[in-house]
């Protein structure tokens, strides 16, 4: 199956949250909504390329993303929409935007320990990379059943030639954007854990 989105996914995502991480690095930092749901837009496609048992994971996250694209429209900053639900007392209400924000930074973290350990891993089997990805970012939040389905899912995972091939690229150029986002990554998601921290909202729910 060709991937639709052309064949810059990975330098999209990469370029995005390059981005992403100048606005955090700058002193002035006060991301706004908009660019950091598209940013995170550009990432909804590699889930896809995972196999179609994580159509599951792409569906909740396209609308949890979409979700935040909505928010854009009305709200500027990630500060201001965290703010609001605060004083609207919504804050880990399902649904709310504070609680998409914190279900999204997860896929995000997902997407950095995978890539971490894709260009850590000897071998072709993506098994081992993204079994490592699940279990330190997401399995800590889910439920038996949801484990259950993932580690079944694991199975169904194409190959890291297989990956490249739906992606369009070699290994070389992916090896490199790989590298991109894992380092732009990392401050766009910390920036996030601080947002939720500096109010005392926790990040562990
Ligand atoms: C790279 C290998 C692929 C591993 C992908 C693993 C991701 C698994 C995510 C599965 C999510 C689908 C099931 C939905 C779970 C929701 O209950 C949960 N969402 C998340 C992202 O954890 C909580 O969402 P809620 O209750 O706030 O709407």
């Amino acid at each position: 199956m060709a991937n639709v989105e052309g064949d810059k996914t990975l330098r999209k995502i990469a370029d995005a949250f390059k981005e992403l991480a100048a606005m955090v690095n700058s002193e002035t930092a006060d991301v706004e909504v908009a660019p950091f749901s598209r940013a995170c837009s550009f990432v909804s496609p590699l889930f896809g390329c995972l196999g179609i048992a994580f159509k599951f994971a792409e569906m909740d996250y396209v609308a949890k993303v979409g979700d935040l694209a909505e928010a854009s429209k009305l709200i500027t900053t990630l500060n201001a929409m965290l703010d609001r639900d605060i004083e609207g007392n919504c804050v880990r209400k399902a649904g709310s935007h504070t609680r998409n924000l914190l279900r999204v930074k997860r896929g995000l973290d997902m997407v950095r320990v995978l890539f971490e350990q894709i260009l850590a891993t000897e071998g072709d089997s993506l098994k081992d990379p993204a079994s490592k990805a699940y279990a330190q970012v997401f399995a800590p939040h889910h439920g038996w059943a949801i484990r259950k389905a993932v580690a079944a899912g694991m199975y169904a995972l194409p190959t890291k030639v297989q990956l490249m091939k739906k992606l369009n690229e070699d290994e070389a150029s992916a090896i490199i954007q790989m590298q991109n986002f894992v380092a732009a990554s990392g401050p766009v998601i910390l920036y996030i854990d601080r947002l939720f921290l500096s109010r005392e909202l926790g990040i562990d729910w």
